[in-house]
């Protein structure tokens, strides 16, 4: 019977053990799992007045705050375009046609977002590149 009592109580601090490593497992992995990813897609509604629409979406549980979409020159640096607090926005071609005319546009956007933990996070999405001619 006491062999049987001692065993019982060397399973509790084993198990509480194995639930504690699990949980440090668990805070230790999630910084660098949370490092976040956020996507810009843009696509043409076909519409008369050449309208698109933008969407920005980040990775797992990541709700964007606000974003804000520029015109990307290299060195000659980025103009800023719209801001939006919805994750979709839409804009004609002409708001889009950042380098005017013929020449292809480089587009993306900066995404503030909120974590679980209540911190701001900024992130820059993809390029994307096109040519936003307006009135072709
Ligand atoms: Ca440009
Ligand atoms: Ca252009």
């Amino acid at each position: 019977m006491n062999s049987i009592r001692i065993g019982k109580k060397v399973a509790g601090p084993v198990t509480l053990l194995a639930a504690l490593s699990l949980g440090l497992t668990v805070v230790t992995a999630s910084p660098a799992e949370a490092a976040p990813k956020c996507g810009l897609t843009v696509t043409s509604l076909h519409t008369d007045d050449q309208a698109y629409k933008l969407e920005v979406t980040c990775g797992p549980f990541m709700a964007p705050a606000e974003w804000h979409l520029y015109g990307d020159d290299g060195p000659f640096g980025v103009q800023h375009i719209l801001s939006s607090y919805q994750p979709v926005a839409y804009a004609d071609s002409g708001a889009l046609d950042e380098d005017p005319g013929t020449e292809a546009d480089e587009i993306f956007a900066t995404v503030i977002y909120r974590t679980t933990t209540g911190a701001y996070w900024t992130v820059r999405t993809n390029t994307v590149v096109a040519n936003f001619w307006p009135y072709s």
